[in-house]
């Protein structure tokens, strides 16, 4: 009984990180007090997160997979060369072991920030898997992804970069821009981007989507408090707060905030900052495209895009572009 190795990993996180709680503090100094979403990933928020997703109110996970399960024969012909497989965001990496079923790629690259649950999920799909070659990569890649020494190693086969989820609507559109050409200079010649998108829909669907009724968002957003008050030695009290998710129909995008319930004081290290009665915090967009929209945006970035697969309600789209 051999015990499989464990899979190799890339840490590509900068060693800057004090100048990231500076980021968080001056964010929350800032008039419009903001805190960044990514920030709601400690265990706690991995685990609420998980619980949104099976939500009844919340559609894009049900209804993304339900695409890929539709398509999943065209969406593999369209693949032109799918050998090295790379997941960012990639999580428990369970979305990327359902293409195992149907796609047989050399290499599996997971990127996301948390380096040892990464390297745990990878090393049960290697075991499952054992012809397959895991790779994790440990990077913040809302501020940097840079992947092409791990590429390089196998110049013949243009990757796949798979980004499901509409993540990249949690993103600002120059952010998701900037991110977008990021991705297309790392294809390659003939690499392709498969990514997930939450399309625009009437307003009440989006705001139960991000206002449920169990509590459960609420919960996700205000956990996002104790994260802080552990990092920047701050005394955010949860309880003087309410969740709120509310739907801009001219920016196209939810934004989740945590609004004052009452004035007070929070302390933020060697800092503070009063709240009046009302005033919030925002800690989310989460941006909707129109499928015109979003094929301009992968334009922008110097994407063809290929194919589009939306579900019948047109909810949800997903769009195969080819660098
Ligand atoms: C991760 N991201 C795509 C989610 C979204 O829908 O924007 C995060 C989320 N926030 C509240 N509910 C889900």
């Amino acid at each position: 009984n051999i015990a499989t190795p464990l899979p190799r990993l890339e840490n590509l996180l900068p060693p800057d990180h004090d100048n990231e709680y500076q980021q968080l503090l001056d964010g929350l100094l800032q008039p419009q007090a903001r805190i960044n979403p990514k920030y709601f990933y400690d265990d706690t928020g991995c685990e609420l997160f998980t619980r949104i997703c099976e939500l009844e109110e919340y559609y894009p996970t049900r209804t993304e997979a339900a695409i890929f399960e539709r398509c999943a024969d065209d969406i593999s012909l369209a693949l032109v060369n799918h050998a090295q497989w790379i997941d960012l965001g990639c999580g428990d990496c369970s979305k990327s072991r359902r293409w195992l079923q149907h796609i047989a790629p050399a290499r599996l690259i997971g990127v996301d920030i948390a380096g040892d649950f990464l390297q745990s999920c990878l090393a049960d799909i290697a075991h499952d898997h054992p012809e397959l070659e895991c790779i994790g990569v440990v990077s913040d890649f809302t501020r940097r992804l840079d992947l092409a020494e791990l590429l390089a190693e196998d110049r013949a086969s243009p990757p796949v970069f798979f980004y499901p989820g509409s993540s990249i609507g949690n993103f600002t559109r120059p952010d998701a821009l900037r991110l977008l050409r990021c991705i297309r200079q790392q294809c390659g010649a003939r690499g392709q981007l498969l990514i997930g998108i939450d399309l625009v829909k009437p307003s009440p669907i989006l705001e139960a989507a991000y206002d449920d009724a169990e509590g459960v968002t609420a919960a996700f957003n205000l956990n996002v408090l104790s994260m802080v008050n552990q990092l920047l030695h701050a005394d955010f009290e949860p309880a003087n707060f309410v969740h709120q998710a509310v739907y801009d129909r001219e920016q196209n995008r939810i934004e989740m905030r945590l609004v004052a319930k009452h004035p007070h004081r929070v302390r933020l290290g060697h800092t503070e900052r009063h709240f009046h009665r009302g005033e919030y915090i925002l800690t989310e967009y989460s941006h909707k495209y129109t499928t015109d929209g979003f094929s301009a945006l992968l334009a922008e970035a110097g994407f063809h895009c290929q194919h589009l697969w939306t579900d019948p309600q047109q909810w949800f789209g997903v769009f195969l572009a080819e660098s």
